[in-house]
C-alpha cells in the first residue's frame, strides 16, 4: 500500500469511528442529528428505534410519519423545506379523496402515498410493521436499520380541552391550539418491542436519545415495555440530546405541552423526565447555567451547541457526540 493510500485509509478511520450506535427518535427534530451521524458514522452500525405513536390509518392507508421521515432523511429524497414527505409533491389523490367527502387535512403527495400504499398492501399480505420498514429503507438505499418501536399499533391520544385527540388530529388538524390535559399511548400495556429493538439497546457501544419531544415523540418509546429498563441497564452508555434550548422547543410543540402539563420547560425539565435512564445530558450552550443543577440529578453534562440548520452543524454535533 503506498504512504498516500495508507495515509488516506487512516483519515477515513478516524472520521468514521466504527462505534456501535443506536439511537432513539422521533421525526423531524431527531432526523436532522441523525443526519449527521450517518455522514459521521459507519451507517451499517446504526440502529434508529423509531417512534410509531404518530402513526395513523387515512382511508384506509397506515401511515408512519416517523418512520418515513427518518427513512427520506436518510436516504437524502426528504423535503427539506417540510422535514417530511417529498420534494415537488402533487395532490391530486387527496384532491379526489376531498370531493368524495373525505377528510384531507392530512396533506399526502401523490409520490408519497405511494409509500402508506406499498405499506399497507405489506401488512395485509401479512408482514409486519417491522418488516415493511425493513423493505421500504432498503428499497430506498439506506443502510442503517429503522426499526419501529412495536409491531403492535401504540396510537398517542392527547387528552385536551376539547376532548381526546389522535395525535395528528391536535399536532396538525387543530394546529397545537387546543390546552392539552394528558398524554396516553393506547394499548401500550399489551405491545411488545419489535424484534431488534432491545438488542440494538443491549448490544450498541453509545445510545444516542434524540432531540425530541420526550413527551411524545421518545415517551412512546420508553412506554413499550422493556425499553427504559434496557436503557437504564446502559445508562452509562446513553447520551440524551436536549430538544429544548433557552426555555423553546428546538422542533415542534414540545415547550407548549411540556409547559401545559405542569413540567419545567427547560433543559433541566428534560433532565428530570430523562434521570433514571441517561448518563449524558447535552445542552446547548444557552443552558449552560443549569449544568450544575443537571449533574445534581445524577447524570453528567457536555455543553455543545445543539442548534442544527446547516448540513455542517448537524454534522459538526454528530462528531462531538462520538466523541465523548
Ligand atoms: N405535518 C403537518 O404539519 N401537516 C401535514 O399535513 C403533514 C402531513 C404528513 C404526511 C406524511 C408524513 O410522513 C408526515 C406528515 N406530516 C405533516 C408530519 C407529521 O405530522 C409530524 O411532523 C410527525 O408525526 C411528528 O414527528
Amino acid at each position: 500500500m503506498s504512504g498516500a493510500a495508507r495515509g488516506k485509509k487512516v483519515r477515513r478511520a478516524r472520521r468514521r469511528p466504527a462505534l456501535k450506535l443506536a439511537a432513539l427518535a422521533g421525526g423531524v427534530g431527531a432526523s436532522k442529528l441523525l443526519l449527521g451521524l450517518y455522514a459521521e458514522c459507519d451507517p451499517a452500525r446504526l440502529d434508529v428505534i423509531v417512534n410509531t405513536g404518530d402513526d395513523i390509518v387515512l382511508h384506509g392507508l397506515r401511515i408512519s410519519p416517523d418512520l418515513d421521515i427518518v427513512t427520506y432523511t436518510l436516504a437524502g429524497i426528504v423535503d427539506d423545506a417540510k422535514g417530511w414527505g417529498l420534494p415537488g409533491e402533487t395532490f391530486h389523490a387527496l384532491e379526489r379523496l376531498r370531493a368524495y367527502g373525505r377528510e384531507a387535512w392530512f396533506n399526502l403527495g401523490d409520490r408519497d402515498l405511494a409509500t402508506h400504499l406499498h405499506r399497507t398492501a405489506l401488512l395485509a399480505e401479512g408482514k409486519t410493521l417491522a418488516e415493511a420498514a425493513e423493505a421500504i429503507r432498503r428499497a430506498l438505499g439506506v443502510k442503517s436499520r429503522i426499526l419501529p418501536m412495536s409491531n403492535q399499533p401504540v396510537p398517542t391520544i392527547i387528552d385536551t380541552n376539547e376532548g381526546p385527540l389522535h395525535f395528528q388530529e391536535y399536532l396538525v388538524k387543530r394546529r397545537a391550539e387546543p390546552v392539552v390535559r394528558g398524554i396516553r399511548f393506547e394499548n401500550v400495556e399489551t405491545a411488545v418491542p419489535a424484534p431488534g429493538v432491545l438488542e440494538a439497546i443491549r448490544e450498541a457501544q453509545r445510545i444516542i436519545i434524540c432531540p425530541s419531544n420526550p413527551l411524545i415523540s421518545i415517551g412512546p418509546i420508553l412506554a413499550v415495555r422493556g425499553v427504559r429498563e434496557a436503557l437504564q441497564a446502559r445508562k452509562k452508555d446513553v447520551v440524551a440530546v436536549c430538544p429544548i434550548v433557552g426555555g423553546k422547543s428546538l422542533k415542534g410543540p414540545s415547550d407548549r405541552m411540556l409547559g401545559q402539563l405542569g413540567y419545567e420547560v427547560s433543559a433541566r425539565g428534560v433532565a428530570r423526565l430523562y434521570a433514571d435512564f441517561t448518563g449524558t445530558l447535552v445542552v446547548d450552550p444557552a443552558d449552560r447555567a443549569q449544568a450544575t443543577s443537571i449533574r445534581s440529578l445524577g447524570m453528567d453534562v457536555a455543553v455543545i451547541p445543539t442548534v442544527m440548520r446547516t448540513p455542517a452543524q448537524k454534522r459538526k454535533l454528530a462528531r462531538a457526540l462520538l466523541a465523548l
